[in-house]
């Protein structure tokens, strides 16, 4: 029987299938391979008996996407909550999630909640104006009010849409709004720091239709750049892939070179957005002069003999490996 996992919760993995929600337990096999099982993968089950509504987790099928924060499986869409007030919206933020999203292929939404505590009409220009330019979807909601809720559900269909933002945006509150049986823990904004007190703490996949699922995530917002080189970074801002004629400088970064061919682009790239592509593009240079001083090092475990470069092995390896060496010996002999 195949299902999809719905829920994790400590050794026991909850899978929708068409008999209902069936409570299982990994295999001792899949324990021995340490084989992921991720919200969201497909599975395979072997029933306790006949009827049972308790099984074993034989497999796990092939993923189309994961997304590695929070890890879930086969997500093909996502909505990028932000609040338009309390907490202040934040573009940096915004700007980190689109390029995630882009960096794991798959499209996102962009949604701004909150909509009955702005202050004027005038935000929600303005963020039509830094946005529409990338092509994404832009939805204003409240989910207190129940605005804009209409215009979600359509997006839903055949899709497993994951809510993704900083915490105290209102993710759990447009759940509870766009399902009606979905009672999810809504949590409040810190009177210190107006900014929400993380509330939800695990991912669920919650059933919209046959073939619609849509997960709550917890809020977070340390998402940082710190795995990507810095000319990977233009690829997840939809502008530098817009323009046909590549730049004429290989591997430019596009951030103020002399003659570089984005200028005019760059010209017309709302200014913030253009300063956290900077920003994360400072990140990927942090983790390029890492990953550059540990292959500095590497190079130094080599040494030269009769002008052949030798790998040398540190003395640890090399007492181990005399180790095993000698066991084995010992081994033939038995
Ligand atoms: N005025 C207004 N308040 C809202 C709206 N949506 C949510 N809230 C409030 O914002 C606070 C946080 O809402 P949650 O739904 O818990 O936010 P969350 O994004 O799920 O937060 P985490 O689970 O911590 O990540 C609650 O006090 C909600 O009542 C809205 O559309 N308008
Ligand atoms: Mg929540
Ligand atoms: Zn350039």
């Amino acid at each position: 029987m195949l299902g999809r996992v719905i829920k994790i919760f400590s050794d026991f993995y909850y899978v929708e299938t068409e008999i209902g929600i069936v409570e299982s337990k990994l295999r001792s096999i899949l324990k021995k391979q340490k084989k992921d099982v991720f919200v969201g993968d497909i599975v395979e089950l072997e029933q306790l008996d006949k009827n049972s509504m308790q099984a074993f987790l034989l497999d796990v099928k092939k993923r189309l996407s994961i997304i590695s924060r929070p890890k879930v499986a086969n997500i093909t869409q996502v909505i990028i909550v932000s609040a338009l007030k309390e907490p202040e919206l934040n573009f940096e933020q915004l700007d980190r999630f689109i390029a995630h999203c882009v960096y794991h292929n798959i499209p996102p939404v962009l949604c701004f909640n909150k909509e009955d505590i702005i202050d004027s009409e005038l935000l929600k220009d303005k963020v039509i104006n830094m946005y529409s330019h990338t092509g994404y979807k832009i939805v204003f909601t409240s989910a207190l009010q129940k605005t804009g809720i209409e215009e979600i559900k359509p997006l839903l269909k055949n899709n497993i849409t994951m809510l993704c933002g900083s915490s105290g945006v209102g993710k759990s509150s447009l759940i509870n709004a766009i399902l009606n049986n979905a009672n999810l823990k809504v949590g409040h904004l810190s009177e210190k720091t107006q900014k929400g007190v993380h509330t939800t703490r695990h991912c669920e996949l919650l059933l919209v239709d046959k073939n619609s699922f849509i997960v709550d995530t917890p809020g977070f917002s340390q998402l940082k750049f710190d795995f990507l080189l810095p000319s990977e970074i233009k690829n997840l801002f939809v502008e530098f892939k817009k323009v046909d004629a590549s730049c004429k400088y290989k591997n430019c970064l596009h951030s103020g070179e002399d003659g570089c061919s984005y200028s005019k682009i760059i010209s017309q790239m709302p200014e913030s957005r253009y300063s956290n592509y900077l920003k994360f593009v400072s990140e990927a240079k942090l983790y390029e002069q890492k990953i550059s001083k540990v292959s500095i090092k590497k190079e130094s475990n080599v040494k030269h003999n009769q002008n052949k470069v030798m790998t040398k092995i540190s003395n640890k390896k090399r007492n181990k490996s005399r180790k095993t060496f000698k066991q084995n010996i010992l081994k033939e002999e038995i």
